[in-house]
């Protein structure tokens, strides 16, 4: 079984990605900031992956998806507000666990600060594979979008996923992208 985490600031749709990969309503999404309350929420399933798509599972597709509460507020370098210093600890613990990360980016907000400190911290130290995902797209102009995209891309130094989770559009690239990583995982 493969450990998928979900990980990103309050209410860039990280619930909402979740939902979307299972096809079914599990986790709660709301417009309102901090609405993951349980910080951690585990959902076992399979995704659903297009016949297309070379699968390296071989049929055992499973995930164990992850989504955590917003871990900062989206405007400030602050704590997600249902965080405690003990709770934020606790949601890292899970993450480093986890085989694979799926940080997400609010197109909306862009990058933020505590998020590229982590996002590094994962990388670096823990190793992890992280995929970079800027969600929202449908709500700002391209011309903003493809500037996020190069910014993302220079501080991060890695090619993020432009997505949508109303318009779907990106969505396919994001599952081509938890394959291969998918893959990656399981040979280490
Ligand atoms: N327009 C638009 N809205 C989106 C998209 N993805 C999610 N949303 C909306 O954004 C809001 C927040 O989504 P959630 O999935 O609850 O976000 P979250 O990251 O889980 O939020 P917390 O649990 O509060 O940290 C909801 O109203 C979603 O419907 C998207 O791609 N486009
Ligand atoms: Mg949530």
């Amino acid at each position: 079984m493969i450990k998928v985490a979900i990980i990103g600031a309050e209410n860039v749709g990280k619930s909402t990605l979740m939902n979307a990969l299972l096809g079914k309503r599990v986790s709660e999404t709301a417009e309102i900031p901090g609405t993951t309350k349980s910080i951690i929420r585990k959902t076992f399933g399979k995704i659903k992956i297009p016949k297309t798509m070379k699968n390296p599972f071989g049929g055992a597709d499973e995930f164990v998806l992850i989504d955590t509460a917003g871990l900062f507020d989206p405007k400030y370098e602050f704590r997600g507000k249902v965080l405690s210093e003990e709770k934020f600890k606790e949601i890292l613990d899970e993450i480093t666990s986890a085989d694979i990360i799926i940080h997400m980016i609010d197109a909306q907000y862009g990058l933020h600060r505590g998020m590229e400190k982590l996002h590094h911290i994962l990388k670096f130290r823990y190793e992890k594979p992280i995929i970079v995902v800027i969600n929202k797209i449908d709500l700002v102009p391209r011309e903003r979008v493809e500037e996020l995209r190069q910014i993302v891309k220079k501080r991060l130094e890695q090619e993020p996923i432009l997505l949508s989770l109303v318009t779907y559009e990106g969505f396919n690239d994001l599952l081509k992208a938890l394959v291969y990583y998918a893959q990656y995982a399981k040979k280490s």
